[in-house]
């Protein structure tokens, strides 16, 4: 049967379950990744799991996002992570190596194979044909362990690429054009097959930035084909060897197709507070800038600084605007300190940062009051700049270079500059000495753990009749940057009892102490949340952290994938109303009783959630398989894993 590229990977690797859209599937995991500030946590959690190695083929630790390093704990956390990584076979990618997602793109993305990453971001691999997913850190340490990923065989939409993109017109115009399409809710277990003769001018950096926003739109992963510009990407990277060609038949079955006449863009802008605000640049021409921010896993790549480089070169950034540059990865660094552009920008006044995550997690380059920054990162959630006052404006690197030079928001065509051309370089700097290997005898190697790294937390089974309070109501859109926020709160990451103290910091500061009361008179916490809750990140912090305060179910109109997924890992019920007005009827404090737990959820029907207060009942369906059913009733996947064997 003819078959596209998304339903070819996963049939290459499965090792379980019925190949039908919304049905439950287990696919073999080749490779994984981790950065840093999830990493951690997957790490304790896999030596939790008692394995002596990893079972991949190949597993990558990388140190992006806590690389300020105030305080002890982050550098802690590298040690262990480095130490771990030998210990049990892993590479570990230094910090000052770059973002993962670039990194791995460059060095490791493989076409044909799956990779499950402890990020949201991971599906940038898809730019090389990779089936690449984002995951809780849990689920990355059972992958590790050798254990198949579960996840909803995807409903495929065949994205049709026409045309070519015209001057000034970029592959993040391309993603924002696709988030003004499908916005940020609505997609869960939905997949993204782009194709179509657009496709091959497209560069790889191209496509990768259009994979890695996908992300935004709660999407499980996007994919590109694997042709000829793919395999002189990976010539130029020095392994040529890991290209294999990727193309779907020609009948294959789609869910849908939308199509994109590349030509037929225009520069986009994503406004304030969610990437799936798209408008037209030109509606807000004039629009004054403050701060300009380029770099982050979308837009960092050799030909995005390349490009930024050529429009500043010789000129000046005005005194209203600060400019940062990030470089996404240390080979992008080398390659333009040695060919003079990094002086270029230097010469025009930018602030060059770490290879690193940096100002896109709130990590440093926190811009002033009420500011306007414009930043070329995937995500502009209230507060994520570390300002919550100010507005982040999502575009492309183009459009940064120019907003700096000018200090308003303009339309480049709008300009006289001449547009830059980048050719994708024949030869990347290919220098992998921050790479570091697993030695070959890994028996004398110890594992270093500093004070701040605490056992992952576990959790209780569900008890027989689950008494609750309704102990937050909150609206639609709540990411998980609003439930677990990162910035200067990252580094507490290792800390959980630490970490727990900022559950909803910025929506209800009040929230952590009432659990906390409630948790310790034996009453269970229960989150009220309108559509997409959980959007954004792949945090299982914000489910670990709940879960530590005693919070046992969520009863939600719709759930993002990776949260739904990462509250069952810790115990939490996840369940959404079968009547989405129900949750007008529900309070904060409204007392809610579920008779039976167990036999309601393995009677597979609706869950009747009683509200004493209101004296009225509420029909909730619960996110859950057969597996993830037992696993939330042991009370986690670590209680389940150690029941279970
Ligand atoms: C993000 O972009 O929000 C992050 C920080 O990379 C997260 C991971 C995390 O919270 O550690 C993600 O995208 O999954
Ligand atoms: Fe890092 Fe930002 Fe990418 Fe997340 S989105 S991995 S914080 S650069």
């Amino acid at each position: 049967m003819a078959q596209g590229i998304a339903e070819k990977l996963l049939h290459d690797h499965l090792a379980g379950g019925t190949p039908e859209p919304g049905s439950p599937v287990q696919i073999r995991i080749d490779q994984t990744l981790t950065q840093d500030a999830t990493g951690t946590m997957a790490y304790l959690e896999f030596e939790a799991l008692g394995r002596d190695r990893v079972h991949t083929d190949l597993s990558v630790s990388y140190v992006d996002h806590n690389t300020l390093q105030e305080g002890f704990e982050n550098a802690d956390d590298h040690r262990y992570l480095q130490s771990v990584a030998a210990k049990y076979g892993i590479v570990f990618s230094r910090p000052g190596n770059g973002i993962c997602h670039q990194v791995h793109l460059e060095r490791f993305a493989r076409p044909g194979a799956t990779l499950l990453g402890s990020d949201s971001h991971t599906p940038t691999a898809g730019g090389v044909g990779a089936l690449a997913i984002g995951a809780g850190g849990l689920d990355v340490a059972l992958a590790m362990a050798g254990t198949p990923f579960t996840v909803a065989w995807p409903r495929v939409i065949r994205v049709a690429l026409t045309g070519e993109l015209p001057a000034w017109v970029t592959a993040k115009d391309v993603v924002l054009h696709m988030l003004s399409v499908l916005s940020t809710k609505g997609n869960v277990g939905c997949l993204l097959e782009y194709d179509g003769p657009g496709v091959r001018t497209l560069s790889v950096p191209q496509r990768a930035t259009i994979t890695n926003m996908g992300a935004e739109t709660g999407v499980t992963t996007s994919v590109f084909p694997s042709d000829e510009v793919t395999r002189r990407f990976l010539r130029a990277q020095a392994r040529e060897d890991d290209f294999r060609a990727l193309a779907a038949d020609p009948q294959a079955d789609y869910e849908r197709t939308l199509t994109v006449d590349l030509s037929g863009l225009e520069p986009l802008v994503a406004t304030p507070h969610s990437p799936g605000n798209v408008q037209p640049l030109r509606s807000l021409a004039g629009t004054k800038v403050d701060q300009v921010c380029i770099g982050s896993c979308t837009n960092s790549s050799y030909q995005d600084l390349m490009t930024v480089a050529g429009l500043l070169k010789g000129r000046t950034i005005p005194p209203s605007v600060s400019l940062v540059v990030a470089p996404g990865s240390r080979q992008v660094l080398q390659m333009i300190t040695a060919n003079g552009a990094l002086a270029d920008l230097i010469g025009a006044g930018a602030r060059i940062a770490e290879t690193a995550c940096g100002f896109c997690i709130g990590q440093g380059h926190a811009p002033r009051s009420n500011a306007v920054t414009l930043r070329t990162s995937n995500r502009n959630f209230q507060g994520r700049s570390g300002t919550p006052s100010a507005q982040i404006f999502l575009a492309s690197p183009e459009v940064g270079a120019v907003a700096a030079l000018t200090g308003e928001l303009v339309d480049p065509r709008d300009t006289d500059l001449e547009p830059p051309r980048v050719e994708a370089p024949a030869k990347f700097l290919v220098d992998d000495r921050m790479l570091l290997r697993p030695p070959e005898d890994r028996s004398s190697v110890e594992v270093v753990r500093g004070p701040n790294i605490g056992d992952p937390p576990l959790s209780e089974p569900l008890p027989e009749t689950l008494a609750g309070v309704v102990a937050i109501k909150v609206g639609d859109k709540i990411t998980t940057d609003h439930i677990m926020p990162a910035g200067s709160r990252l580094k507490y990451r290792s800390n959980v009892p630490k970490y727990a103290e900022f559950v909803f910091e910025g929506v209800d500061p009040t929230f952590p102490e009432r659990a906390v009361q409630n948790r310790d008179r034996g009453v269970a916490n229960v989150i009220v949340a309108g559509e997409s809750y959980g959007q954004g990140s792949s945090r299982e912090h914000a489910a670990i952290c709940p879960m530590y305060l005693g919070v046992r179910a969520v009863l939600a109109k719709s759930v993002e994938r990776i949260h739904a997924a990462n509250l069952v890992n810790f115990g939490i019920l996840p369940l959404v109303f079968e009547q989405p007005e129900d949750y007008d009827a529900l309070e904060p404090d409204d007392e809610l009783v579920i008779d039976s737990v167990a036999e309601q959820l393995r009677a597979g029907g609706p869950v009747t959630v009683r509200n004493r207060t209101k004296d009225r009942d509420v029909e909730a369906r619960a996110l859950l398989d057969e597996t993830s059913r037992e696993v939330v009733l042991a009370g986690g996947r670590l209680m389940y894993e150690r029941t279970s064997r």
